[in-house]
């Protein structure tokens, strides 16, 4: 064991997309979520490593991606960086976007944490003709500076080194950040009259949120002190008087000036004649032309590739798995036990068979066009309709996360800013076909009814998903928040993160389906022995038979899907044991089942996230209303198909 005097908490803070996750998974061998775009780590997470001797718990905090003094990240990092007094801030600095990543530094630097700065991506700065003299860095912030290229992993050594170093050698002499001589004779006036009180945090510090008008910070001051408060008030007058801004844009104004002297003094910009291939891409990929044109061609190419992936090996694996049948019952019989025992078999089968073929290359993809940087330049061109919805384009960001799994996409809605487009965007999230219900657009109506009828379904949704967007907006009210959305740079994609991630997605695919299907498929089976099925199936009749025009077996699958929506088309193949849904269901059932799986109530583990996040009315109205909107739109669907089929 490690003694006491050998344990080191260190904290990861920094913008949003600066490599903290990437920083974190090195360090603690964990997987936390990376991507190419700012605010994919949603909940602090903990880790340890065993370095020299020494256990050092890492803390990857989720990234600062506003400016503003009142973000809630913002909060959330200074809070646990107060509260906790970690033994070292590490500010991981996005090397390429300098001028807004100190800022942050020069935040964390008032609050006088003990800091050591890892200059990440220098990679990317190098290629961009950033060069970042270290030395000089390090000088005029009075802070170690470590350079680091994360997705690598360089550097990870000598930031461990540099904790170790400087354990129990007390706080390092770092550069207070000076501002201009009014604002200087403000805070000096406030530190004065606090300098007696507790709080936990410094005074000048507290000084400087006062006259930003920190509501938090305001709030707490004003339990114990209200004449500070009404002295800051007059304060921020006089300032506002002068300059003829808010204070606390000119404090931000300030700041901003500060880092432009820092980079100034210690950073070689070398302008470079020629546009690098990235840059050619991004004017391309966001162009209000060729960026629809390439965007049409690449979710295009995703969605084919996927398909023909996954197609081709379902077929193989039907081959594998087409004897597996016969063996079974000359080895253990037919009776009871050794029915039930295949249902078992048979589920896991056709899992393997029908779903991972599809969902495997999906994510692979995914995770490629959202590692190289892709995903932003999607929310970018589509920020005017988003717009229309009522919600910032951001939001589709959440929407291709979606397309993966649902979950994530409702959580993604955190980076939304305020309540309302959040709760708006989570609904629409949950409209948003998944992978498990792209499962069943492709390998039932892709397979059987033909790739274009597929391609149809999903703009289908993104139909019912704009106009469910514009309805909701009226109903909830309100304008979407104005704000800039930072872009990343395109970043060569880092296969060893993408084929970490698709395992971690697959693992998490295996570890839940896995045993669910088994449990659906032996008490599916089950209740068909028992004679039961006919009854059960009979009570949902009306609606699934009469009303869709679905065989009556669908309704108790309808049930279980709200487990596992691939659960729909698993099952039935495992019921009928067989995966050529083409002897079983005609293309009209096809696609009606397909567009009520696809809206008819999101999946328990999407439902367990919006009840988190926005309380239980919310989330049962949402499913009462998914139901009955599916449910409708299905019988509809369906008779209007006959006038095709
Ligand atoms: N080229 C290069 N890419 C990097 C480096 N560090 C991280 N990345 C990539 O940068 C992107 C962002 O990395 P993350 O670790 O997810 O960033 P984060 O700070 O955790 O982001 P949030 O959780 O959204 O705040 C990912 O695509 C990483 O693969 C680096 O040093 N060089
Ligand atoms: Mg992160």
């Amino acid at each position: 064991m490690a003694e006491n005097n050998q344990k080191i908490n260190i904290v990861l803070a920094g913008q949003g997309n600066a490599g903290k996750s990437a920083v974190f998974n090195y360090l603690t061998g964990l997987h936390q979520h990376i991507g190419n775009w700012a605010g994919k780590t949603i909940e602090k997470r903990e880790g340890t490593l065993f370095y020299k001797d020494h256990t050092v718990d890492v803390l990857d905090l989720p990234g600062i991606y506003s400016l503003t003094t009142y973000s809630e990240e913002e909060q959330i990092s200074r809070e646990y960086i107060i509260n906790q007094q970690p033994d070292f801030v590490i500010n991981i600095i996005d090397s390429t976007n300098l001028e807004r990543n100190l800022i942050f530094t020069l935040q964390l630097l008032e609050l006088g944490s003990p800091l050591i700065l890892a200059l990440n991506m220098v990679d990317l700065a190098k290629k961009k003709g950033v060069e970042v003299n270290v030395g000089k860095f390090q000088e005029k912030l009075g802070v170690p500076v470590i350079s680091t290229v994360a997705s690598r992993g360089l550097g990870m050594t000598r930031l461990m080194d540099k904790v170790i170093e400087l354990n129990g050698v007390g706080k390092n002499n770092h550069m207070v950040p000076e501002y201009g001589k009014e604002i200087e004779g403000c805070i000096a006036e406030l530190s004065g009259l606090l300098r007696n009180s507790e709080y936990r945090y410094p005074v000048r510090w507290i000084a400087i949120k006062l006259l930003e008008k920190d509501q938090e910070i305001t709030k707490l001051i004003e339990k114990s002190q209200p004449e500070i408060i009404d002295r800051s008030v007059q304060l921020t007058e006089y300032l506002e008087d002068i300059h003829g801004h808010d204070s606390s844009i000119v404090i931000a104004d300030e700041r901003i000036h500060l880092v432009a002297h820092i980079i100034r003094e210690t950073v070689k910009f070398t302008p470079r004649a020629i546009l690098s291939f990235n840059e050619k891409l991004d004017s391309l990929t966001t162009h209000k032309f060729t960026g629809y044109l390439l965007m049409t061609v690449i979710l295009g190419g995703m969605f084919l590739s996927v398909f023909v992936l996954g197609n081709w090996i379902s077929d193989w694996l039907d081959g594998v798995f087409s004897s597996w049948h016969s063996w079974w019952e000359s080895a253990v019989g037919t009776t009871f036990a050794s029915l039930l025992g295949w249902s078992a078999i048979e589920s896991v089968l056709a899992l393997i068979q029908i779903a991972l073929p599809y969902i495997l290359p999906f994510y692979i993809i995914l995770y490629i066009l959202e590692d190289w940087g892709y995903i932003s330049r999607i929310s970018f061109l589509m920020d005017n309709l988003m717009h229309k919805m009522g919600i910032h384009g951001k939001g589709c960001i959440s929407f291709v996360i979606g397309f993966g799994c649902n979950v994530p996409g409702c959580l993604s809605c955190r980076i939304m800013e305020s309540k309302r487009e959040r709760f708006i965007t989570a609904v629409l999230v949950t409209l948003v076909p998944c992978s498990a219900v792209s499962v069943i657009i492709f390998g039932l109506v892709g397979k059987y009814v033909g790739l274009l009828w597929a391609f149809g379904l999903y703009v289908f949704a993104m139909v019912v998903i704009f106009i469910a967007g514009r309805l909701s907006t009226k109903v909830v009210g309100g304008e979407p928040v104005e704000l800039i959305m930072p872009m990343p740079d395109y970043k060569t994609p880092h296969m060893r993160t993408i084929l970490v991630q698709t395992w971690d997605a697959l693992k998490e695919f295996i570890y839940i389906a896995a045993p669910i299907v088994i449990v659906s498929g032996v008490v599916i089976q089950a209740i068909n022995l028992a004679g039961w099925m006919p009854a059960i199936s009979s009570v949902l009749s009306p609606i699934t038979v009469n009303w869709l025009g679905l065989p009556a077996i669908t309704g108790i699958l309808l049930i279980f899907g709200i487990l596992r929506k691939e659960l729909i088309l698993v099952m039935l193949a495992a019921f009928l044991g067989t995966a050529n849904f083409g002897e079983v269901l005609t293309a009209q059932q096809m696609l009606t089942l397909s567009v009520v799986s696809m809206f008819y109530i999101p999946c328990v583990a999407t439902i367990s996230v919006l009840w988190n996040e926005y309380g239980w009315k919310r989330a049962m109205a949402v499913c009462v209303l998914e139901i009955l909107f599916a449910i409708i739109l299905g019988g509809i669907v369906s008779r209007l198909l006959n006038f095709v089929f």
